[in-house]
């Protein structure tokens, strides 16, 4: 300390003109300077900035663990249920600034860099993204982890440890291509490994049966393979400070590292064969959004984590409670949709194989255990598995899912179910060469099971589990989904935090709907001007970030409209790009119109082998080319791509937002989750009945969100009696236009038929309805436009959003969680 603290004074004298330090940050910097010295092993003279994120980030972890004790303490003497959610994503992003607000420390942590001349904006931005999921999904869970540590949810998030996140985009002549990310590259300062805390996982091999004590058949699975599942432990911080949570990854690890008898024989490489693919189970992402890998890899990872945690839970219940019969009453098994679906076999196989319950015991153990979120229902993202694979890697387990089938068929069938029923809640798909139903596997296996969001839940019922809904009535419940406000609101827009404190006070951090306070400022003039400029900076902010990744200028005084989540059809970027060609045509045939300037953003990743999708971003980037460049346009409109949408951009993106485009085919998207992120910061939204927007429509007031297009409904009843996309264009002369200047290369020249296959696509079948939408959807941008020339009114619109989306916050869906599907209190936060 010492030696810290002389170091500290050396520093000092370099920079005399340093600002001192007072009280709490006196003695945060002693602690920084101290990891710096003693943990990051640097002389501040010569510490490089990465150098102070590692010290600051060891130092703020230091008072992280004081509390994640304290916690974990509490939790083990109040003897209670704890929650465990498996998930095959956590899209946490980075962790330091999030922390230092939760901590309470941001201020703090500021203070005391700046007195050694260290600038926290400058060195948070260094972090690395932890990029472990792909989108939504993995994002809710990320956000579900924060809000149970704050509602004081005893939770454990459980999930892989992978070498390489989602990949990094890079835009390359207009196309997207792939690179590996690296997030580990500098080291993790927020996860203690566990080296200590390890699960053999089994593949493969044969089942040997004998004959128990009693006489009834006794299982014990052999496997051919053994794989290592080592626990590597992050610590998640609630708000304020006052519980934390863990999250526990898991790394995969040979038990053997080297093969010495190949390895003498002179075969190197193949010394090393079976290591790397034990070890290939933890390395990467699949970097699929929506659509089943179906890898045989991608099984192995669902497995290897599902197995590792339930082993885990189970030896922490027998630990502290001895007895296994008491499971449910203190673990809640919450499945991320059917990733972790396995999970139902395995847990049968632990109960019955190794705890000798019986079946019905094992059964209702399970049931009671275990509950299941559905987060899609598109029929191509449903994941099933060949039987022949189940069979060849988890032979036990396929056993007991056709001892499961056998009986919740025979239940169906003696409550009437007809064959066409049996059929549909069967398990086992008999229609395209025999596979597993994880859906199914998982629907049978729990007590509840939710969708994520009103109109999702009710289509669930009509749609893929309509039968199940049948057998199991009442077991399908909804769970509208949410955002914690901590990260996206606070960390993201601490200009617009720090207003409404100031306006409404400080309840809100406590209770998000505590923001309806703020409706009686939506008309007042001089908070409306404050809001614009918190709003202003933040746009500013962006076009310097536009300005600095694409070289392109952009006027932060423009209608900001904004696209931003993973490329797929059916979110519809289409859509949103042809009627920004109808834009530029308009603007170029009618120049002396009042043009609203606009600056069209898109951000978003396309799964590698989606060539659609990458069509898409290609004809995205083909046209801002163009347009950018036009002179005709006199910079109305500007058209940006930014590379690599990740959690960090989207913290800069969406406070900057004017406009949030919410567009899906309705029925199509699961909830959304982006829609609220952006709402809660003062964007307008214009969107489709779909998801969330109906719920978002419904506390905002249909009057301050721009809803167009067909409904749910409506889209079924085209697509029963047949899309006829031809009839649309010719009544709508303005998309004829677009189609035909897209595909005859007017945005691609040098490659005159590059777009040709997205257009006839939308010509001849438009799956996803761009052609029905367009017309009202380019009406509504008008109108958008109008309202735009009413700032006053425009603004009202905006502040009321902010005021109304304290119900999105996931805080309330974790409540929503506890009390109907895990059975555990929730305490009020602050
Ligand atoms: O889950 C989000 C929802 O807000 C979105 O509407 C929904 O699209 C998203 C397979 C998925 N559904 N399904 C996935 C992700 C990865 C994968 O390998 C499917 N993601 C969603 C949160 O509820």
């Amino acid at each position: 300390r010492l030696y810290a603290a002389d170091a500290a004074l050396a520093v000092a004298d370099e920079a005399s003109a340093l600002p001192e330090a007072t009280g709490d940050a006196r003695s945060f910097r002693d602690l920084i300077l101290a990891k710096l010295t003693y943990a990051v092993g640097k002389d501040p003279i010569v510490a490089r900035d990465h150098d102070w994120l590692r010290a600051l980030s060891l130092a703020l972890r230091d008072r992280i663990v004081d509390r994640w004790m304290a916690t974990t303490r509490g939790v083990y003497r109040m003897g209670g249920k704890r929650v465990y959610y498996f998930s095959l994503e956590f899209l946490i992003g980075r962790l330091l600034k999030d922390g230092l607000n939760n901590m309470g420390l941001l201020g703090t942590a500021r203070e005391a860099l700046a007195s050694v001349g260290v600038d926290l904006d400058v060195i948070a931005e260094l972090e690395a993204d932890a990029a472990l999921g792909n989108g939504g999904l993995g994002r809710l869970a990320a956000c579900f982890m924060e809000s149970m540590a704050t509602v004081g949810v005893p939770a454990y998030g459980y999930g892989i440890r992978y070498e390489n996140g989602l990949f990094r985009q890079n835009i390359i002549d207009g196309w997207q291509t792939e690179s590996p990310e690296n997030w580990l590259a500098y080291g993790n300062p927020w996860e203690f490994p566990r080296r200590e805390v390890a699960y053999e996982i089994g593949f493969g091999g044969a089942v040997e049966a004998s004959e128990g004590w009693d006489g009834s058949a006794v299982h014990a699975w052999k496997p051919a393979e053994t794989v290592l599942a080592v626990a590597h432990d992050t610590p998640v911080v609630g708000w304020r400070g006052l519980r934390v949570n863990t999250l526990r990854l898991w790394s995969a690890r040979s038990p053997d590292p080297i093969s010495l008898d190949a390895f003498n024989a002179g075969d190197h490489i193949g010394a090393l064969t079976a290591r790397t693919k034990a070890e290939s189970i933890s390395r990467v992402l699949y970097p699929a959004d929506s659509t089943p890998a179906g890898q045989e890899l991608r099984l192995r990872q669902e497995y290897f984590f599902t197995s590792a945690s339930l082993q885990d839970l189970v030896r922490r219940h027998l630990k502290q409670h001895r007895e296994i019969r008491t499971l449910a009453q203190k673990a809640a098994v919450q499945l991320n949709d059917t990733h972790p679906a396995i999970a139902v076999a395995e847990l049968m196989r632990i109960l019955i194989d190794i705890h000798a319950m019986s079946w019905a015991d094992a059964f209702a153990l399970t049931r009671d255990t275990i509950s299941y979120t559905n987060h899609t229902l598109l029929p191509e993202a449903l994941e099933s598995w060949p039987v022949p694979l189940l069979e060849r890697l988890l032979p036990r387990h396929m056993q007991i899912i056709y001892a499961i089938n056998a009986r919740v068929l025979t239940e169906a069938r003696a409550a009437g179910a007809t064959d066409a029923m049996i059929a549909a809640v069967s398990i086992i798909d008999e229609g395209h060469g025999r596979r597993v139903r994880m859906g199914n596997l998982a629907f049978v296996g729990s007590h509840k099971v939710n969708g994520v969001s009103a109109l999702h839940s009710e289509l669930m019922k009509e749609t893929v589990f309509r039968d199940l809904n049948t057998v199991f009535p009442g077991r399908i419940t909804n769970k509208t989904n949410g955002i914690t406000p901590r990260r996206w609101l606070m960390t993201a827009n601490p200009g617009l935090a720090g207003l409404l404190r100031e306006t409404i006070g400080e309840g809100f951090l406590d209770d998000a709907e505590k923001l309806v306070a703020l409706e009686p400022f939506a008309r007042d003039p001089g908070f409306q001007e404050r809001f614009a400029a918190v709003k202003h900076a933040n746009k500013a902010r962006l076009a310097k970030t536009i300005q600095q990744t694409l070289g392109l200028r952009v006027d932060p005084a423009a209608l900001f409209d904004v696209q931003v989540k993973r490329m797929h059809e059916y979110k519809r970027q289409l859509l949103n790009i042809l009627e920004t060609i109808a834009l530029y045509n308009a603007i170029r045939t009618h120049p002396e119109k009042d043009w609203v300037p606009r600056v069209k953003v898109f951000a978003g990743k396309a799964a590698a082998s989606y060539t659609s999708a990458k069509y898409i971003i290609k004809l995205i980037n083909d046209v801002a080319k163009m347009v950018n460049t036009d002179p005709a346009v006199r910079n109305l409109l500007k058209v940006a791509f930014l590379p690599n949408y990740n959690v960090s951009l989207a913290e800069v993106i969406i406070p900057a937002a004017d406009l949030s485009e919410q567009i899906s085919t309705a029925g199509m998207e699961a909830s959304g989750t982006g829609n609220m992120k952006f709402a809660l910061n003062g964007a307008l939204t214009i969107g489709t009945l779909d998801g969330a927007n109906v719920e978002m429509r419904d506390h905002v007031g249909a009057d301050n969100i721009f809803i167009f297009g067909l409904t749910a409904a409506e889209v079924e009843a085209r697509r029963a009696k047949g899309l006829n996309p031809r009839a649309n264009i010719e009544a709508d002369p303005a998309l004829a236009e677009v189609l035909d200047a897209v595909g005859s290369g007017v945005f691609s020249p040098a490659d005159p038929q590059r777009h040709r296959g997205t257009v006839d696509n939308l010509t001849n079948s438009d799956w996803f309805l761009v052609t029905d939408d367009f017309t009202s959807y380019s009406a509504m941008q008008r109108r958008i436009d109008a309202l735009w020339g009413t700032p006053a009114a425009w603004r009202e619109k905006a502040i009321l959003n902010v005021a109304r989306m304290g119900w999105f916050s996931s805080d309330r869906t974790i409540r929503d969680y506890s009390d109907e599907i895990w059975g555990l209190p929730t305490v009020k936060v602050g």
